[in-house]
């Protein structure tokens, strides 16, 4: 079946609608950082860069690293635009954008985020790397998609009766990552624990300036929460998202996070600007052994 103009949109030079690219500017291992200056802090150590383009918020640089080919690619801010930058990249490898078929062999990418994000737990300190085993999904995007085989229900259900979740917000959904990508990734410089994703910067991480909370006691409680050693780490605003459309359309996905925050005793990072260097580093290291 052809998919129709109107749903996969192209460029007049063929490039797929938001990110501008075709299907030869991309590697199959992807970083996906949210800022767009970000992209240039993580390809300043690339040995040589054979592709750059920018639209939008999407900044894409591709090269390689230690010999490795990589592409980074800037998503901007939370699970809406994870939405696009990930069904646009999968329509680069797994559509036939002439024929506006789906390809019969499928391609995997792995997906490796490099963000910032605020600890929940007090001993999880500031200036340390996580990485996230799951996504608690806080913010409902995925559940435009059939994501029954990706769920958690035991855990999603505990999650629920624990925080007294209440049934007018969206449904907690937990999805696993990668764990190839994982076993690459991970060594005791990291920790590993649930991540928490919201849609939102300020109430919906439980953030008061003028407005008064639906919950106020929600942070509280998703600190507390364990259920069989599985705690909730921390939070931010891409992981679940980029975790859940990974596992649907078949790639592989890992979230590393920078703490430069810490919400259980109010800290903040003296430099946030070196833990993400120094993890920038460590995750690409990881990535081209
Ligand atoms: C909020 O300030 C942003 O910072 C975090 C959050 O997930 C959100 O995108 O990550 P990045 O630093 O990767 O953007």
């Amino acid at each position: 079946m052809n998919i129709q103009h109107s749903e996969l949109i192209l460029n007049p030079d063929g490039s797929i609608y938001h990110l501008n690219l075709r299907p030869e500017h991309i590697a199959t291992d992807i970083i996906f950082v949210g800022d767009q200056y970000r992209v240039d802090k993580v390809t300043q150590h690339f040995d040589s860069i054979e592709f750059t383009t920018q639209k939008r918020e999407f900044k894409t640089t591709t090269g390689t690293y230690k010999g490795k080919r990589l592409t980074v690619i800037s998503t901007g801010i939370g699970p809406d635009n994870i939405d696009i930058v990930l069904n646009e990249l999968d329509a680069l490898v797994n559509i036939d954008l002439e024929t506006r078929q789906v390809k019969e062999n499928h391609t995997q990418l792995n997906i490796t985020r490099i963000g910032t994000s605020g600890s929940l737990q007090a001993d999880i300190p500031v200036d340390s790397f996580l990485l996230s085993s799951h996504g608690l999904d806080l913010n409902g995007m995925l559940l435009s998609y059939q994501v029954k085989d990706i769920a958690h229900p035991e855990l999603e259900e505990a999650f629920i009766n624990h925080t007294g979740w209440s049934s007018k917000k969206s449904y907690p959904l937990i999805v696993a990552n990668g764990k190839a990508l994982e076993d690459k990734l991970m060594s005791d410089k990291v920790h590993k624990g649930i991540t928490a994703t919201a849609g939102g910067f300020y109430g919906p991480q439980g953030r008061v300036l003028r407005l008064g909370l639906q919950d106020t006691e929600l942070n509280k409680k998703i600190d507390s929460f364990n259920h069989s050693g599985n705690r909730i780490t921390n939070l931010e605003m891409e992981t679940s998202a980029i975790y859940g459309l990974s596992k649907l359309l078949g790639h592989n996905a890992a979230s590393m996070n920078a703490l430069i925050a810490n919400r259980a005793n109010g800290t903040f990072s003296e430099d946030p600007g070196k833990v993400v260097a120094d993890l920038i580093l460590y995750t690409l290291d990881k990535l081209a052994e």
